[in-house]
């Protein structure tokens, strides 16, 4: 087995890392990133990711970083884990992946837009902001459509696309964009949240949390 050490920050979308390591069983150091003070653009933090950001998951001693990635790392060395459905071959691996990289790089930055606008622009921020509300309500749709009838997002089949769905939209709500119209998705919401590993990563999470001293802002 690598040694293995994740990165991470509570709350942040490092979660979803945590909870596929947590749904494949592999054990993994954690190391709290505390984004609120600003830590992630420490030298040395910044030397083990460029960008300053969460997640990032050291392979003995080899980092990957993006979200998207470790996953599709984690997927390929613990096939049996079920993070993602068998692929038949390359095209449906893509397409796989397509739903992770979905997630990362058009589902999370519309929330951004809605939870910082301030970070997307110099003068007024109230059109970011509104243009993110609509992105988000694009993208929470999909999802609406897609887990209705108590489906996954692959129909039958639980995979670490659900936590990723579920990280975005529940992150977007603790801004200010209402879930209160999309009925499947908050049942969804319940189903991603009573599964063990995900209860295990909130688990981890929160101590992590504890033992890093970290204070949201109120607390
Ligand atoms: N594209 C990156 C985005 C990661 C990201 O934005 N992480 C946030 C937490 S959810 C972060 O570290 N923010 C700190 C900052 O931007 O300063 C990925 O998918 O891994």
């Amino acid at each position: 087995m690598p040694n293995l050490k994740l990165y991470m920050m509570p709350f942040a979308c490092s979660r979803v890392t945590l909870n596929a390591l947590e749904e494949a069983e592999l054990e993994c150091e954690l190391q709290a990133i505390n984004i609120l003070k600003g830590d992630q653009k420490t030298p040395e933090y910044l030397r083990i990711h460029p960008s300053g950001k969460v997640p990032a998951l050291s392979v003995d001693g080899t980092i990957i970083t993006e979200n998207a990635a470790i996953l599709m790392f984690l997927n390929a060395f613990q096939p049996d884990a079920g993070l993602l459905p068998k692929a038949e071959g390359p095209l449906e691996q893509a397409r796989f992946h397509s739903d992770l990289i979905w997630c990362s790089s058009t589902f999370h930055p519309a929330i951004r837009q809605v939870r910082a606008p301030m970070r997307f622009t110099d003068g007024d921020i109230s059109g970011v902001f509104a243009k993110g509300l609509e992105y988000t309500d694009d993208a929470v749709a999909r999802v609406e459509e897609r887990v209705s009838d108590g489906r996954w997002w692959y129909g039958d089949t639980w995979s670490i696309v659900d936590v990723y769905l579920n990280w975005c939209y529940t992150t977007a709500a603790s801004a200010d964009f209402s879930l209160d119209k999309f009925h499947s998705v908050q049942d969804h919401s319940a189903r991603v949240q009573a599964r063990s590993s995900f209860k295990r990563a909130m688990a981890r999470e929160m101590q992590a949390m504890k033992d890093a001293d970290i204070a949201f802002p109120g607390e």
